[in-house]
């Protein structure tokens, strides 16, 4: 039956600000969704999900890969962007096609148009995965913004400010959910709080996703 609802229900809503520059497009992604989990299943299939260390000797709890022409590395000599996964040497799986397209609309949506990441760092979290405050801030190109696309269980993101010490505000998103960074905002604060042990979403069961698109230099 078609009821006015219906018209409402696929109304996309209008972008959310968190800071100025940045911006959540919510459900942004909910019709390209299994299209994009199928194709990051292919990616995770020549370049496996890793748990990584960081240079201070930690063994990170999201479970990381990546494609394009460079992936976000890092071991005991530091963080950096790497032509070829140091699992086999060989370069990173190709964007995907539905990856690309998603990215570049996301970005055009919040304002950045012509959006071309060279990278896209593929987060796995289970129950119990983090991720500390951080800032994004080994890119050389600091103007691009980035899309952050979540799918899956949901998650509690916190957003700080430009200073650790700024007092991070907590969103809750959802499978579906883009963020889209850049200008003022670009290298804030922020981080995701442990996955709850009852997340739960029907295409992923107790897994959440976070893809993160890049233009690195
Ligand atoms: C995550 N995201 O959502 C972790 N960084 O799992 C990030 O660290 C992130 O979502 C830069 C820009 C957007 C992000
Ligand atoms: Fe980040």
């Amino acid at each position: 039956m078609a009821g006015t609802l219906d018209l409402f229900e696929h109304q996309p809503e209008p972008p959310q600000p968190l800071a100025e520059g940045a911006w959540l497009l919510r459900g942004f992604v909910l019709d390209d969704a299994e299209q994009l989990l199928t194709d990051l299943q292919q990616v995770a299939a020549r370049a496996p999900f890793r748990h990584q260390v960081t240079p201070g000797g930690y063994s990170m709890s999201a479970a990381m890969t990546s494609c394009g022409d460079l992936g976000w590395v890092t071991d005991r000599h530091g963080y950096r962007y790497s032509p070829t996964d140091p699992l086999d040497d060989q370069p990173w799986p190709a964007l995907p096609e539905s990856f690309k397209q998603l990215a570049a609309r996301a970005a055009e949506r919040a304002g950045y148009p012509g959006f071309a990441p060279q990278s896209c760092l593929i987060n796995r979290y289970e129950t119990g995965a983090r991720m500390a405050l951080h800032q994004d801030k080994d890119e050389q190109d600091l103007f691009a913004p980035i899309v952050s696309v979540s799918l899956g269980a949901p998650i509690s993101f916190m957003f700080g400010g430009p200073t650790r010490s700024h007092q991070p505000v907590r969103w809750k998103i959802e499978h579906g959910d883009v963020l889209v960074w850049g200008g003022p905002s670009r290298l804030f604060f922020h981080g995701v709080a442990p996955l709850g042990k009852r997340a739960d979403h029907p295409l992923t069961g107790s897994v959440r996703y976070n893809l993160t698109f890049r233009k690195v230099r």
